[in-house]
């Protein structure tokens, strides 16, 4: 809107930042939108500078499960900002959240605290290949693991499982040694371990596929995956930033059953504020510095009021209804694409917990082919009309819908409403 608080915030924003905006996605170039500022969140609403109110379906791309500002979470941050915001020293706030991820995961037991998703998969890469002595990784075609240089590959021409890199400033020999598959294709998952297995030292994959829209598992893929990684003696990172106590309390790793080696995290531990963390068998994370020999530091790793957010947030979650709030977004998500049908567009939905992703494909979507096939001129319409009426969904046909446990009976009302009045 041309005479709005967000769009003079964004033009000042664009002579200062580059894009206008502090990370890629929030600038909406996907939808060909200008972003909303926000001037503050509450439970499962956003109200921007412009004192607009919005239902949130982004939820700050994951952390809020929440819902933004609870009181508890709130409270615990205000507690611990009393008492100073940094020490460069450990807190004893550390000790309990790492006490609470280790044992909401079996497989994690031992756990390093850092400041991102980010420097959890690229800490976690640098462990697999000392525990290894091996150089390569394998990722899946359109998952994201941070932006480390050595996950932002793209596929190489034509089946080519070498990549390129996905961004200028990348060196060519930092992308050699990433192996790209697609994601749910087991066999061409065993013909890149029998050309390279014996190099490999690790797969990190997204257990659910939350960067290219939402893309679920295939029967028996991740249990094909855990096995290819056991047979070549390659370490599987589970990637569980976004599924990390969203999938399941024990996330993903728990709803399908499958241990990993090492398991990265963001977003929901950290309850808003910033923190990341990489963990897995401890005969592995004793090889982290100072213990081990791997180097890793961060000035804030472990940060007090990040502990005390995450804590707080865990410690609700912990007893937290997972499957009733699953239950309200299938019902959900069913009605939102019976009305989407009705209109006569392609849908498919894909739900998993409290995640979904309207894809405007008449055909199912496996992996990031499937994804591309998807209709995004429809999209933008969808979420244009969508936002007009002050639903907030996320700005990107690649990103994925998240709901909290503070979204009401009458959000979930009031957003199919605002569906049914889309046209398309
Ligand atoms: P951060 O460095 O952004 O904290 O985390 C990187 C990351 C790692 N692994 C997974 C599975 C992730 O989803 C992410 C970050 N997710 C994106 C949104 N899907 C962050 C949003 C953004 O880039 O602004």
């Amino acid at each position: 809107m041309p005479n709005s608080l967000s769009h003079q915030y964004f033009i000042q924003a664009q002579a200062l930042i580059p894009g206008g905006v502090n990370s890629p996605v929030r600038a909406c170039h996907n939808v060909d939108s200008e972003p909303l500022f926000i001037r503050k969140g509450e439970g499962a609403h956003l109200t921007d500078v412009d004192g607009r109110e919005y239902i949130d379906f982004v939820l700050s791309w994951g952390p809020m499960l929440l819902g933004h500002a609870h009181p508890a979470v709130t409270a615990a941050i205000q507690e611990a900002a009393a008492r100073g915001t940094s020490y460069g020293a450990p807190c004893a706030d550390e000790v309990a959240l790492a006490e609470a991820v280790t044992a909401a995961l079996p497989s994690v037991e031992m756990v390093r605290m850092v400041n991102s998703g980010t420097e959890a998969t690229m800490s976690a890469l640098r462990l697999a290949r000392a525990v290894t002595g091996r150089s390569k990784l394998v990722k899946c075609i359109g998952c994201y693991h941070g932006h480390a240089d050595p996950f932002l590959a793209a596929a190489g021409s034509g089946l080519a499982t070498f990549s390129i890199p996905g961004t200028p400033g990348v060196p060519d020999a930092v992308v050699a040694d990433t192996l790209l598959a697609p994601y749910n294709d087991l066999d061409a998952l065993e013909a890149v371990f029998a050309a390279h297995g014996e190099e490999i030292a690790a797969l990190i994959i997204e257990p659910v596929a939350a960067n290219m829209g939402l893309v679920l598992p295939g029967e028996g893929y991740l249990e094909g995956v855990r096995a290819l990684c056991t047979k070549y003696g390659a370490l599987l990172i589970f990637d569980e930033v976004i599924t990390g106590f969203r999938a399941a309390f024990g996330g993903a790793q728990a709803r399908f059953g499958i241990t990993p080696d090492l398991t990265t995290f963001g977003k929901i531990i950290g309850g808003g504020l910033p923190v990341g963390a990489f963990g897995g068998k401890a005969e592995y994370m004793r090889r982290i510095a100072p213990q081990g020999d791997v180097y890793q530091a961060g000035t804030l790793s472990g940060n007090p009021l990040a502990m005390a957010a995450g804590l707080a947030t865990l410690n609700i979650l912990r007893t937290a209804d997972y499957a009733a709030l699953e239950r309200k977004v299938r019902a959900f998500v069913a009605e939102l694409k019976a009305i989407l049908e009705g209109k006569g567009v392609p849908i498919q939905i894909p739900t998993l917990a409290s995640m979904f992703c309207p894809y405007f494909s008449a055909e199912p979507v496996t992996c990031f082919a499937d994804v591309a096939k998807a209709d995004a001129a429809l999209f933008t319409t969808f979420y244009k009309q969508m936002r007009a009426q002050g639903i907030y969904l996320a700005p990107s046909a690649f990103e994925t819908g998240m709901v909290s446990f503070a979204h009401s009976d009458d959000d979930f009302q009031r957003t199919l409403d605002a569906a049914r009045k889309v046209r398309f």
